[in-house]
């Protein structure tokens, strides 16, 4: 029963930016449940080491370089993704930068950068992978939103901007490709330790203060914490989910906040 609704033998998964962090995490999670895997990344270097982090975990991954905004090289490693390990059945759309700077000293060429990776990226991957989801009248797609989806926070326009509209373009993406048995969700994680959070977590940034005591779970997710959510969007379990934003945040989305100390038990 278990095996039948979470099992993804059989299954072609791809995840963009898997070299590290949430999506090695999320790779590892399909990967040891059935799927075949497939990771991109901008750096050579970077996918061999994640090569042998796979083969660590019995994973033998299979690694090309693409960047998600190039519409060539999108076409092309997908191409070669299809001849090597079959069509793509399962997309997750997680590579993503940030960038932290206040609006008025953001360089419009880096609001635009931001934009074009964190939204643009997943348009282009999934609008070369759906074509064959739709042939085959089943494909899963998630998108790697975040609680910048649904709030903003200083320093962080390009990326809530980028990520408030991924929550929108999965929604649509929905409306389009659910009658064709496609489910579209998004993930929206707390805050993770990654490398990506590691300038407003590590050295005793103040930041670390405000997710210790907004976060109810009163700890920085782990990046299997995504792995685990996102093993439940691929598979069959969640066939009638769609369109949704899966939050995966240990409680600060419910948590208005409290004074640091009252009610501790
Ligand atoms: P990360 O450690 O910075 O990893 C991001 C990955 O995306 C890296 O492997 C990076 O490759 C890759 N990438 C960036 N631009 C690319 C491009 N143009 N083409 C191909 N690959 C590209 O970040 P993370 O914390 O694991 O986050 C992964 C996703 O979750 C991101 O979309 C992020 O916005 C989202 N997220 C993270 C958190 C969090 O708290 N960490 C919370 C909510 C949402 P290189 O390393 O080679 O640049
Ligand atoms: C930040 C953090 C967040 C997280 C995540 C929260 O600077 O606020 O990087 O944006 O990465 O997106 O969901």
């Amino acid at each position: 029963m278990i095996n039948e609704l979470f099992g993804l033998n059989g299954k072609v998964a791809l995840v963009t930016g898997g070299t590290h962090g949430i999506g090695m995490a999320i790779a590892i999670a399909l990967g040891k449940a059935g799927a075949k895997i497939a990771v991109n990344d901008l750096s050579e270097e970077k996918l061999a080491s994640a090569k042998a982090e796979f083969k660590k975990v019995g994973i033998d991954a299979y690694t090309l370089v693409f960047d998600v905004t190039n519409e060539t090289g999108v076409d092309r490693g997908i191409g070669e993704i299809e001849k090597e390990l079959g069509p793509v059945d399962i997309l997750v759309n997680n590579a993503g930068i940030i960038k932290r700077i206040p609006i008025l000293d953001m360089p419009v060429a880096e609001f635009k950068q931001v934009i074009d990776i964190d939204l643009v990226a997943p348009l282009i991957v999934a609008k070369r992978v759906a074509p064959g989801m739709i042939q085959r009248r089943n494909g899963k797609i998630i998108n790697m939103c975040s609680m910048m989806s649904i709030y903003g926070r200083n320093t962080v326009s390009a990326y809530a901007a980028a990520k408030g509209g991924l929550k929108l373009l999965t929604a649509n993406m929905c409306c389009e490709w659910a009658k064709y048995n496609i489910q579209v969700n998004g993930i929206g994680p707390g805050y993770i330790a990654t490398s990506q959070t590691a300038p407003i977590r590590e050295g005793n940034h103040p930041f670390n203060d405000l997710v210790m005591t907004r976060t109810p779970a009163a700890r920085w997710g782990e990046p299997e914490d995504i792995g685990n959510a996102a093993l439940f969007l691929a598979s069959k379990a969640s066939n009638f989910v769609n369109g949704h934003i899966l939050f995966v945040d240990g409680g600060i989305l419910a948590n208005f906040g409290y004074v640091k100390g009252e009610n501790e038990v």
